[in-house]
C-alpha cells in the first residue's frame, strides 16, 4: 500500500499554527469560575492486581476453610481456579478459547438470543478485550461526581420567558439554543447509557495513544469547549496524546483571541489550534487535522459532543487487536434545545447502511452478525458509519490515501473512507461500550462558501463514489435514484481507480454479499425507469410538484414548471411504481396523491401510457386528472379528457 504521510508544505505556509502551552485543568483547582475541576481517576495495574488479589482472596477463603471437614467441595475451589487461571492467561495471550469458559454473571436483559455454535471467531490479531463479570474493568473511572447544577447529569435546562428573544436568535446562528447551553457547567456530568456488561469488560493496559480531532467553523462557545472539556475528563491521561482543533475560518469573535487565551490557561499545552486560512470545507479540514496529529490513532469527533463514561479505552482496544479496523462510538442524543443527553437507540443494536441515492440509514443488526458475538456488548461489523465520530489507526487513514480529494465541503466521505475499507481489506465495528453525546442541530445555520458546482455538492460527492467503488449492477441503482446527474462531469478519479486495482479491492458485490446484505431487504434492487423527469399538464403549463409534502401529510398538486426537478421530479418505474427522491407516489383514498413510503415489492399501482398521456391507478382503475387549479385527483378515466393527459419531460438542470 502507498504511504502517504507528507503533508503538503503549500498549506501550510498559509497558515497561521498556534501550538497552545497550558495547563492541566487539576492544576487550575478553584482558578476558573465556572469550572469545576473534575478528572476522572483511573486504576493503575498495580492497584487492578492487588484488587484482584483480594476479591480471590475473598472468595477463596470460605472454600478454603472448608475444606478441613467437607473434601466435597475441593471440586468448587478447583473449578474456581481454573476459571481464575483461564482469565489470567486470556488476558496475557488473548486467547478467545479461555473466554467461553468463563460464565456470564450478567443476565442478557435485551432478549437476543445467540447462537454460538454458528459464531464465526474472528482471527485473533492482537491482546483481546475480556469480559469478567462482577469484576469492574480495569479503566473503569472511579469517582465519578455527583453534581446539582443546571443540567447535571445530562438533565435538560429551560429558557425562560425573558430569554426567548435571545434563544430565537441563538438558535437562527449557530443550530442551537446557546442560551440553555450556556448555563450549563463546560464539564457537566452526563448519565451512564451503556449497557450494564459494559462495566465489567477488561482491556489491554498498553493501548496506542491517541488524537481527538475537532472540525469547527463558527461554533458555539460552550458546545465547543464543553466537547473538549468531556474529552479531556473522560479520557485516561496516558492515552490522550493531544486534541487537534481545527477552525475552518470561522469568523466569530469569540473563536478568535479569547478561544486562544482560553486553551492557553486551560490546557496545557494538551489542545492545538490550527486555522485555516480559507474555507475548506468539512472533509478537507478534516484529513488536515490528520496531518497535524501526532497520535498512533484519530479520533474524529464533531465539535459539540459529550464523552461518556470510559469512552475512548473500548476503541483504542479494537484498533490495538486489528489496526484495519474503524472503530465507531454509539451515539447519544444531545437535544439541541434544552441540552438534554438522552439515548436514541433503544436496547437494539443498530448499525449504518443507505439507500440507493445514498442517504444514510440506519437498521437494527441481522441476526447473521449478532449470532458472531458471545455478549451483547461486544463491538460489531457495520457497513458503513454516519461520518462524524470515529477512530482509525493514523497510518492506516493515510495508507487507505485518506479522504478522496475530489469530495467537496461535506457529504458522502463516510462512504468512501467506508468501501474503501470494506473492500480493501479493512473492517468497520460499531463499539457499544464507547458513549458519546452529540447535539443533534434543527438546521445547518451556515453556508458552504464559494463553489462552482452546478448539481448539489453532495449529489458530485456520490457520484464521485459511486464511479469508483461500486460495479456496473449497482451504478444504475444510484443514477435510477438520481437520474438527472447522469453525465455530469466528476472531475478526475484516475488516483482512486488506480488506488483500488493496485490494492487488489474486492468489488461491490463481495460488499454487498457479505457485509451490507440487508440493504436489499429494506431497499431492493430499483427497477428501471419507464420514464422520470417533470410530469407536464398536456394542455396546460403546470407541472406535479409534491409541494413539500411528506409521509403522512397533505395531498400533492401541481404548480408552475420550474425546471430544476427536486419536488417535480418523478420516476415512474417498469414496475409501476411512481418514485419521488426516497419516496413513492400513492393514493390509499382513491381520491388524492399522497407520498408515502416504497413498497419493498415493487408491484404497482401505477400504469403510464406514453401514447395517451394517461396515468392510471390500476387498484382503484382510475386515472390522474389535473383540475387546472393545482390540485390533482384519481377520476374515472376518459380517452377525450385532456385534464387526464400528461407528458414527462428529462430534466438536467445543470445542462442549461
Ligand atoms: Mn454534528
Amino acid at each position: 500500500m502507498r504511504t502517504n504521510l507528507s503533508i503538503n508544505p503549500a498549506i501550510f505556509e498559509d497558515v497561521s499554527i498556534m501550538q497552545i502551552t497550558t495547563r492541566i485543568i487539576e492544576n487550575e483547582r478553584g482558578v476558573q469560575s465556572n469550572i469545576i475541576p473534575m478528572r476522572v481517576r483511573y486504576r493503575r495495574s498495580a492497584v487492578i492486581k492487588l484488587g484482584i488479589f483480594i476479591i480471590a482472596a475473598l472468595f477463596l477463603l470460605p472454600f478454603l476453610i472448608h475444606q478441613l471437614d467437607h473434601s466435597s467441595k475441593e471440586d468448587s475451589v478447583q473449578e474456581l481456579k481454573k476459571r481464575w487461571k483461564l482469565a489470567k492467561d486470556k488476558q496475557k495471550r488473548g486467547n478467545v478459547e479461555a473466554d467461553k469458559n468463563i460464565k456470564n454473571v450478567v443476565d442478557n436483559p435485551m432478549g437476543v438470543k445467540h447462537d454460538n455454535k454458528q459464531g464465526v471467531a474472528a482471527p485473533t490479531h492482537g491482546p483481546e478485550q475480556v469480559l469478567k463479570p462482577g469484576i469492574l474493568g480495569n479503566f473503569e473511572p472511579k469517582n465519578y461526581p455527583n453534581r446539582n447544577g443546571p443540567g447535571e447529569n445530562g438533565k435538560s435546562v429551560h429558557t425562560s420567558l425573558g430569554e426567548k428573544a435571545q434563544a430565537e436568535k441563538a438558535k437562527k446562528t449557530y443550530g442551537f439554543n446557546m442560551v440553555n447551553s450556556d448555563k450549563i457547567a463546560l464539564n457537566r456530568t452526563v448519565p451512564d447509557t451503556r449497557h450494564e456488561e459494559c462495566k465489567y469488560w477488561h482491556y489491554p493496559e498498553d493501548l496506542p495513544t491517541a488524537s481527538v480531532i475537532l472540525v469547527f467553523h463558527n461554533e458555539g462557545w460552550s458546545t465547543l469547549l464543553r466537547t473538549v472539556h468531556s474529552v479531556i475528563n473522560m479520557s485516561p491521561p496516558q492515552f490522550l496524546k493531544e486534541v487537534v482543533m481545527v477552525d475552518d475560518f470561522s469568523d466569530k469573535e469569540h473563536l478568535k483571541d479569547k478561544l486562544e487565551t482560553y486553551l492557553k490557561k486551560e490546557f496545557k499545552g494538551l489542545v492545538k489550534l490550527y486555522r485555516n486560512k480559507e474555507r475548506m470545507g468539512l472533509i478537507g479540514t478534516r484529513t488536515r487535522g490528520a496531518e497535524l496529529s501526532t497520535g498512533d490513532v484519530i479520533i474524529f469527533l464533531d465539535a459539540h459532543c459529550e464523552c461518556n463514561k470510559n469512552w475512548l479505552v473500548p476503541l483504542l482496544a479494537r484498533i490495538k487487536y486489528d489496526r484495519r479496523i474503524m472503530a465507531v462510538p454509539t451515539i447519544d442524543g444531545i437535544d439541541w434545545d434544552n441540552f438534554k443527553y438522552h439515548p436514541v437507540y433503544g436496547p437494539t443494536h443498530h448499525r449504518g447502511i443507505f439507500e440507493w441515492g445514498f442517504l444514510y440509514k440506519e437498521s437494527a443488526v441481522p441476526e447473521r452478525e449478532l449470532r458472531t458475538h458471545q455478549h451483547h456488548s461486544a463491538p460489531y461489523k457495520s457497513p458503513t458509519h454516519a461520518g462524524g465520530l470515529f477512530a482509525m489507526d493514523r497510518k492506516y487513514f493515510f495508507e487507505l490515501g485518506a479522504y478522496d480529494e475530489g469530495l467537496k465541503i461535506w457529504g458522502g466521505e463516510n462512504f468512501e473512507l467506508s468501501f474503501k475499507i470494506w473492500q480493501c481489506g479493512g473492517s468497520i465495528e460499531w463499539v457499544p461500550c464507547s458513549r458519546v453525546g452529540h447535539v443533534y442541530r434543527n438546521h445547518m445555520p451556515y453556508g458552504f462558501g464559494k463553489i462552482d458546482v452546478k448539481i448539489p455538492v453532495i449529489l458530485l460527492n456520490y457520484m464521485r463514489v459511486v464511479e469508483v467503488w461500486l460495479d456496473e449492477e449497482h451504478k444504475e441503482y444510484f443514477y435510477t435514484r438520481e437520474p438527472s446527474v447522469r453525465g455530469y462531469p466528476i472531475g478526475d478519479v484516475s488516483k482512486q481507480l488506480k488506488f483500488k486495482k493496485d490494492n487488489k479491492c474486492k468489488d461491490f458485490k463481495w460488499f454487498m454479499d457479505n457485509v451490507a446484505y440487508e440493504v436489499y431487504d429494506r431497499f431492493p434492487r430499483l427497477p428501471p425507469n419507464k420514464a422520470w423527469g417533470e410530469v407536464k399538464e398536456k394542455s396546460g403549463s403546470k407541472c406535479w410538484d409534491t409541494m413539500g409534502q411528506q409521509v403522512g401529510g397533505g395531498a400533492i398538486g401541481a404548480s408552475y414548471c420550474h425546471h430544476f426537478g427536486g419536488s417535480q421530479l418523478f420516476r415512474i418505474n417498469t414496475k409501476g411504481q411512481i418514485g419521488v427522491g426516497e419516496r413513492c407516489i400513492e393514493s390509499r383514498n382513491g381520491n388524492t396523491l399522497h407520498v408515502s413510503f416504497c413498497d419493498v415489492q415493487p408491484t404497482g399501482p401505477w400504469e403510464f401510457d406514453e401514447l395517451s398521456g394517461r396515468i392510471r391507478h390500476t387498484d382503484h382503475d382510475k386515472c390522474v386528472e389535473s383540475g387546472g387549479d393545482g390540485q390533482l385527483t384519481l377520476q374515472p378515466c376518459s380517452s377525450n379528457n385532456n385534464q387526464q393527459q400528461f407528458v414527462v419531460n428529462e430534466v438536467y438542470a445543470w445542462k442549461r
